[in-house]
């Protein structure tokens, strides 16, 4: 599929609101892969992708995410907003023709992130969180941010998610607390204060 039958096809499946939300990702994604020496069309693509399940039925999420290699443990199971990630990756690939591993697995963690995320995980993990259409509060500082520090950005996000998840006493994925404690172990082990 060429990228415009890619795009019209991202179009159709997605309500209007999403659309605009992944082509604002699409171009940030781009951007942030040119700052970063990553692959820009890549990186776009991934974007214009990374939410395709996003607006169908939740069993037609389950069941495409079954289709996946995903882990159905307690968190994954009670929190059907996880399975258009892994969804996605599996329609990018069977459906779009989609087989570049980079973009795969970007779009397979850009929910929940995970320990060891390459380049361009953390570009599309870091435009979904700070595309244009994002209103929480801080959201423009964000995109700056993510224009300067990439990784300070999905710190950030993943510090966020699991506050928020918290607070309101549901699960956090443990793809999102090993993202979490791999980056802040690395900042430990680079301080004085780690004595093993
Ligand atoms: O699809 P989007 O709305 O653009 O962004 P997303 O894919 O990051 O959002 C998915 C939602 O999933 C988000 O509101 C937070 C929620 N969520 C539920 N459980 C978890 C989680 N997010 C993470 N990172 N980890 C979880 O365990
Ligand atoms: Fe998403
Ligand atoms: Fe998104």
């Amino acid at each position: 599929m060429t990228l415009e039958e890619i795009t019209q096809r991202v179009k159709s499946m997605l309500k209007p609101k999403r659309f605009v939300h992944s082509c604002n990702v699409a171009r940030l994604a781009r951007e942030l892969a040119e700052k970063n020496g990553a692959d820009a069309d890549k990186a776009y693509l991934a974007g214009m992708i990374h939410d395709v399940c996003k607006n169908l039925p939740e069993e037609e999420q389950f069941t495409i995410a079954h289709n996946s290699d995903i882990i159905w443990d307690n968190a994954m199971m009670a929190s059907p907003q996880l399975w258009h990630a892994p969804a996605g990756a599996e329609y990018a690939r069977k459906e779009l023709g989609i087989h570049d591993e980079e973009i795969l697995l970007a779009v397979r963690y850009h929910t929940t992130g995970r320990a060891g995320m390459g380049l361009m995980e953390k570009i599309l993990f870091v435009a979904d969180l700070t595309s244009d259409d994002r209103e929480y509060p801080g959201a423009r500082e964000l995109q700056e941010l993510a224009r300067n520090n990439l990784d300070a950005v999905v710190e950030e996000g993943l510090a966020f998610t699991i506050r928020d998840l918290s607070q309101h006493r549901r699960p956090v994925h443990l793809d999102t607390v090993r993202a979490y404690n791999e980056i802040v172990g690395r900042k430990l082990e680079a301080s004085d204060a780690f004595r093993p």
